[in-house]
């Protein structure tokens, strides 16, 4: 059975986050495994790429009729979802956060009937965040519940969901995964004598700088690292906290030694410069940044918030503070950034854990288990 070619649906959001970026990758992935996989979303998702065999792209299109005060996005997904299961005669749904993808998901299967299997992932802040707003916390119990199947991306999302919303039913823990056909330490010496000098070390930071990423937290370690450490640090992104970030980088004369490389499409060539990858955030369910410098051999200096400490072995593959202890970041990034042989041994321990628990070939396996599980085909 576990040959057959399957039909799937997958809905995420598109355009931003590593939660995208982990749905667009593994519905590749099932492609080239000879599965139909069929994107439902608002826009063609951003790391889609080229042109593949076997996926195909539905868009969502709102209804914009003038009663309407909020254009109906949800419920113009789950007539869609429900429209395009029926005419591709899709197996299930396997959607990337619980608001509203699950819901529309739910409301799709009782559209099409209870044939098609709905597959929900959630990936952080639909639950660290949303579930603790008590108008919509009922709903995305009733999503969950309503799932064939849940997964999560660590130990610590699946704790926290049970803890937020009381879910006793299984779930599956999911872990995010890199392709390393694409994440490896690329030869990028020329592309650092952009930013540094030969004899400067370079701190990196990959986010959406939302709030929960505690950016201004970066600025304060790369502040102390650089009194001692010749250094640049390069901010990678953009989003709602970059102007205060950069408003800090002034108040704090460090113009000179922070470079704003904006967003990045090669998130592997960009990560290979880095020596170390700051990541103090206050909510991480996994950390999908991480796990990319890992492959690329970058160790991460970092909180010990949510999920970091299933992916980032504290004192092996880098080091891990309490949030906001920046001192203790500090510390630990210099340790590192001094000391040759010990970011050798780092950045090797970081290559074998990358290539030997993440990979893709391995959690793609584990997604199609639960997805022949929930069709009955074990
Ligand atoms: O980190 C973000 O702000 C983006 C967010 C998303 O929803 O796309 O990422 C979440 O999902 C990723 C993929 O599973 C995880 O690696 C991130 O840790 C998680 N972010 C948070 O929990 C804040």
């Amino acid at each position: 059975m576990f040959d057959q070619k399957l039909k799937i649906g997958i809905t995420c959001y598109p355009s931003l986050g590593g939660s995208g970026v982990v749905a667009t990758e593994l519905g590749k992935l099932l492609a080239e495994r000879g599965h139909e996989i069929h994107f439902i979303t608002h826009s063609i998702p951003f790391r889609l790429g080229h042109y593949h065999k076997n996926i195909f792209f539905h868009e969502v299109e709102v209804s914009d009729y003038y009663v309407f005060r909020y254009p109906p996005y949800d419920l113009s997904l789950a007539s869609k979802m429900a429209q395009v299961a029926q005419m591709q005669n899709l197996d299930l749904l396997h959607v990337h956060y619980a608001v509203p993808h699950a819901v529309c998901a739910f409301l799709a299967k009782q559209m099409v009937g209870s044939d098609l299997k709905t597959v929900t992932t959630l990936h952080g802040t639909d639950i660290t965040v949303l579930a603790q707003d008590e108008s919509i916390k009922d709903l995305i119990r009733l999503a969950i519940n309503q799932s064939d199947a849940v997964t999560a991306v660590s130990k610590d999302l699946i704790r926290e969901t049970r803890q937020l919303l009381d879910i006793t039913k299984p779930i599956d823990l999911m872990y995010n995964f890199i392709d390393k056909r694409v994440y490896y330490p690329r030869d990028v010496s020329g592309m650092r004598h952009d930013y540094a000098a030969p004899h400067e070390k370079i701190l990196m930071h990959i986010s959406n700088y939302r709030p929960v990423k505690r950016v201004c937290d970066v600025i304060d370690v790369f502040a102390k690292v650089a009194e001692t450490v010749p250094s640049k640090l390069l901010l990678v992104g953009e989003g709602p906290e970059l102007s205060k970030v950069q408003c800090k980088i002034r108040q704090m004369n460090l113009e000179d030694r922070v470079c704003f490389l904006g967003k990045q499409e090669d998130v592997a060539q960009v990560i290979s410069m880095a020596d170390v990858l700051l990541l103090p955030s206050e909510k991480e369910s996994f950390g999908l940044v991480a796990l990319e410098a890992m492959a690329c051999g970058v160790p991460t200096v970092g909180s010990t918030a949510g999920g970091i400490p299933e992916l980032v072995k504290h004192g092996e593959t880098g080091y891990l503070a309490p949030i906001g202890d920046v001192d203790a970041m500090a510390e630990y990034a210099k340790m590192l950034l001094l000391d040759e042989r010990l970011h050798r041994q780092f950045s090797q321990a970081c290559l074998h854990r990358a290539t030997s628990e993440f990979t893709s070939d391995a959690i793609t396996s584990q997604y199609e288990q639960i997805y022949y599980r929930v069709l009955g085909m074990e």
